[in-house]
């Protein structure tokens, strides 16, 4: 019996899949095809995939040609299973001429000829898309453009910034076909809006957005009160449209991994979380500016607000402070959290440094985040007995901003109907952290 093996994504599963695998199959007497898990294709750049991995094995299935489906989830993995399944042919499309060439060593190699005229990347254009404008073209608005190219089903159409020189030179330097005057011509332009503005603009921004009628999604930190926060989802809610703050740590593979792990118990009770977040900054920084709202809070506890919400809930006692202030901003700050069964703690400075990190101890164990964690693509989980000690790696593509505009965009269109990977609830509650540092509640001079 000849056994043929073929790989693909099968996302919108077309007619030139089809082809292909019948292509495959006329080979042999044996078909096995391999289908990419959605990690796999994340870690090889795929980003847009619309259909998931189970959908896509049911497309497969579908054709009735597959004799066996596979999940192909690493690297290195087809000469696993060519090995394994004693397979005489490896088939792929065209497109990948030469390119896999060194299986030729365990078994035959051919290069089927692709159906001209469809491909998934086309059909994905062919699907709603979103229309984007920004408002705020700062440094965060450049890198966000950039990583915006890698989305699918996102288009950037229009930038406002008050001041029209700067906007006009971001415009042409991105490649945006308008440099809106006003907020109501990048209104017309657009069905929803990313926030990179100052933080004290943000509140204005993302309320006069949503009455228009447009999804926001708002750079951190959201807001700095609980009142204003709870008001602006409520205008979501009132107006059907999608509300994210882009805390782009939330969306990253490798902390979505280790939420869920934790959540399984991999550490047993989690006893305390730290986390520190410091960036040296310049004093004449805009970050250090008293009267825009600048101060290591505002500029970073977000960050460790994080993973001390996800994993030890928000029903904390009280919060102490202690900061180390200058020219009215606090340079440093250190949070204590107490909760009936944990505590938690950060540290965030612009004019103070620490070591980067992220520990969450438990009653089995623990794991270690090194620096920098909020953007990490790398954990351990580690115990008394070190044999037991596990790492854990994870793709952190580019600049990692595009984790959290795919979410955004997938949100918007499916109506807001995905689930969030940072809830209503606990972004209102960090608006009412920064409140509470903000009025000196239980602040602590150094
Ligand atoms: N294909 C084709 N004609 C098209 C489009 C795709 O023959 N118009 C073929 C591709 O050449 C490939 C298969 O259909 O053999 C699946 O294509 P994709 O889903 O795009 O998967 P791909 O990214 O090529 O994944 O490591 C290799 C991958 O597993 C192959």
């Amino acid at each position: 019996m000849k056994k043929v093996i073929t790989y693909g994504t099968y996302d919108l599963f077309h007619r030139g899949h089809y082809n292909l695998l019948k292509r495959a199959k006329a080979l042999g007497d044996y078909l096995i095809v391999g289908v990419t898990t959605d990690n796999f294709d994340l870690e090889r750049g795929k980003m847009n995939t619309c259909n998931n991995v189970m959908e896509r094995i049911e497309a497969v299935k579908a054709t009735g040609l597959a004799d066996q489906i596979v999940i192909e989830e690493y690297r290195g993995q087809k000469i696993d299973d060519i090995q394994k399944y004693g397979v005489d042919i490896f088939a792929i499309g065209s497109d990948w001429e030469g390119y896999f060439d060194y299986l030729k060593e365990f078994c035959e190699v051919v290069y089927l000829p692709r159906t001209q005229g469809i491909s998934s990347t086309q059909l994905r254009q062919e699907r709603q898309t979103v229309q984007l404008g920004l408002i705020g073209t700062g440094s965060i608005a450049n890198r966000f453009v950039s990583e915006a190219d890698n989305v699918n089903s996102v288009q950037i159409t229009v930038a406002y910034n008050p001041n029209s020189v700067e906007n006009r030179f971001f415009c042409e330097e991105h490649g945006i076909v308008l440099a809106a005057q006003s907020l109501d011509e990048l209104y017309k332009e657009c069905n929803a809006v990313y926030i990179a503005s100052p933080h004290y603009t943000h509140y204005e921004y993302v309320k006069s957005a949503l009455l228009t009628g447009k999804h926001v999604l708002c750079e951190t930190p959201f807001v700095f009160s609980k009142s204003q926060a709870e008001e602006l989802y409520q205008i979501a809610e009132d107006m059907n449209v999608v509300l994210m703050v882009a805390l782009k740590t939330a969306f990253t593979p490798a902390f979505g991994h280790l939420f869920s792990l934790l959540k399984s118990r991999v550490i047993g009770d989690i006893v305390e979380v730290n986390a520190s977040v410091t960036t040296l900054t310049d004093e004449s920084s805009e970050k250090l500016d008293s009267k825009l709202f600048g101060g290591s809070m505002s500029e970073n506890a977000c960050f460790p607000l994080l993973p001390i919400f996800k994993f030890l809930g928000m029903d904390f006692r009280n919060v102490n402070f202690y900061s180390k202030m200058k020219n009215d901003v606090d340079m440093y700050t250190k949070a204590v959290f107490r909760y009936d069964h944990a505590v938690a703690s950060f540290q965030v400075g612009l004019g103070v440094k620490t070591e980067g990190s992220m520990t969450i101890a438990g009653t089995k164990g623990y794991v270690y985040v090194p620096a920098p964690w909020w953007k990490t693509d790398y954990f351990e989980v580690r115990y008394e007995d070190q044999n037991q000690n596990k790492k854990y790696f994870y793709p952190f593509v580019g600049e990692g901003l595009r984790y959290e505009i795919k979410d955004f965009v997938a949100s918007v269109l499916s109506n807001g109907s995905r689930f969030s990977k940072i809830s209503k609830n606990e972004n209102i509650k960090m608006a009412e952290v920064q409140e509470q540092y903000l009025k000196g509640v239980n602040l602590f001079q150094l």
